[in-house]
């Protein structure tokens, strides 16, 4: 018998751990304004080298440059704006307020704000959001109520999930915010299957899916994608790349030397790869998906190359795995300060402004958790248990009529 190599099974590694220098070697920034813009209506076979770049429309200086720099108003920046920095003060807010007990948990999207506020603001009122836990900045953008969020977060007697749903688990039919599930990957699929509907009953609108890079890993990512490139569902399916899946980094769910955009070509649909905190690129990148969908041609992938800055959530604690200052050497910057600064560029926008904001926000929010606490914190106060079994089946279930005879009620 010849000799032969023995093998040996690959595992990877990250590039850098907990007390080792930060390392982002290898990671490939193009210039802003330099990835060309392919018609939106285009065939997809003409498209295969558009997940292998990345779309960036803000360049150092904070201008709009390139084929993709879109054609928004200042208003609907200043909007963005608003949103993203509401959602990174409330997080702040939230995270303080688990660590003094009176929420049971929380997730914050910190540097992440930009995709959730600029594709809510993109897309139309009736079109519907599969959302994960990082985009609470979709409901920031449509101006959800603070204390509905409160109120759930507390679960108090006023939830407006009447404590079926997790903290931060939120649901928000009239503002396109489809239930979110904690099992990851799930929605991927009824994103697909909703716009599938739209199509079937010839309708306008289309959906849009989100997961986390990790969650590409799971079998329902590619049922989604499978069904979304056969029936050419007009759906917007994004992966938030933001390099950590809790301790996992990036290049256990995908191979180095592919992409996450990538996985698109498999499918037969359009992968597109965008700064994820550039506020602009995402905009333009959402816009020309739509417009594809809304001409029949079907589901786009998009990945969002971005950063998870603070940890999962507050049972995590990310200098266990990665180098304590990796956030602050992210190369593609922080949404905020980008968005912030271009509206300054083009004279839309001044420090004493971005204050006053902050200023308001900051009371706005203090002043929905004052009247969540009225209510009552975690433990304090509990959703009417009398109401537990209303509300989830159309018909109640055999099992909900024998528990509901078990307590009394
Ligand atoms: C089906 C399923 N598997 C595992 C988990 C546990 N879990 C919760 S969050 C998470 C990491 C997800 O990472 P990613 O998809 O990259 O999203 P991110 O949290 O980074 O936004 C895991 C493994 C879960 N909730 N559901």
């Amino acid at each position: 018998m010849p000799d032969k190599t023995r093998l040996q099974l690959y595992i990877p590694k990250p590039q850098a751990r907990p007390g080792e220098p930060v390392n982002f070697d290898g990671l490939v920034v193009p210039e802003a304004g330099s990835v060309r813009r392919p018609d939106p209506l285009g065939c997809e076979a003409d498209m295969r080298d558009m997940p292998f770049s990345l779309v960036r429309v803000l360049d150092e200086g904070g201008h709009a440059v390139g084929p993709w720099a879109p054609d928004v108003s200042p208003d609907l920046l200043r909007k963005g704006l608003r949103a993203m920095l509401q959602t990174r003060l409330f997080d702040d807010k939230l995270f303080r307020l688990q660590r003094q007990g009176k929420t049971s948990f929380y997730m914050k999207s910190t540097g992440e704000e930009a995709i959730g506020a600029a594709q809510s603001l993109m897309l139309g009122q009736g079109d519907m959001c599969f959302p994960t836990y990082r985009v609470l900045s979709w409901l920031m953008a449509r101006d959800y109520p603070l204390i509905n969020l409160v109120n759930q977060l507390f679960s108090n007697e006023k939830d407006p999930l009447k404590g079926r749903q997790l903290p931060v688990l939120y649901s928000a039919r009239d503002y396109g915010f489809y239930s979110l599930s904690g099992n990851l990957g799930s929605r991927f699929g009824h994103a697909v299957g909703w716009a599938m509907a739209s199509a079937y009953r010839n309708d306008d609108k289309i959906a849009l899916g989100y997961v986390g890079e990790g969650t590409t890993a799971e079998g329902d990512f590619h049922e989604a994608l499978t069904f979304a490139g056969v029936y050419h569902a007009p759906a917007i399916l994004c992966v938030t790349n933001n390099q950590w899946a809790i301790s996992t980094f990036a290049g256990i769910a995908n191979p180095r030397d592919t992409t996450f955009a990538a996985k698109a070509i498999g499918y037969g649909i359009p992968g597109l790869r965008v700064d994820g905190n550039d506020f602009l690129a995402v905009c333009a990148a959402t816009q020309w998906a739509a417009e594809r969908a809304h001409a029949n041609l079907g589901s786009t992938l998009i990945e969002f190359f971005t950063y998870r800055a603070a940890g999962h959530s507050t049972s995590d604690d990310p200098t266990k795995y990665r180098p304590v200052d990796e956030p602050v050497h992210w190369p593609l910057g922080d949404p905020i300060v980008r968005l912030k600064t271009h509206l300054i560029t083009i004279g839309e926008w001044d420090e004493a402004r971005h204050d006053a904001l902050t200023a308001e926000l900051t009371e706005e929010i203090n002043a929905a958790v004052r009247e969540g606490e009225a209510v009552g914190t975690l433990g304090k106060s509990k959703p009417p248990v009398a109401e537990m079994f209303e509300g989830v089946f159309k018909e109640p279930d055999w099992r909900v009529i024998e528990q509901r005879k078990e307590l009394g009620i």
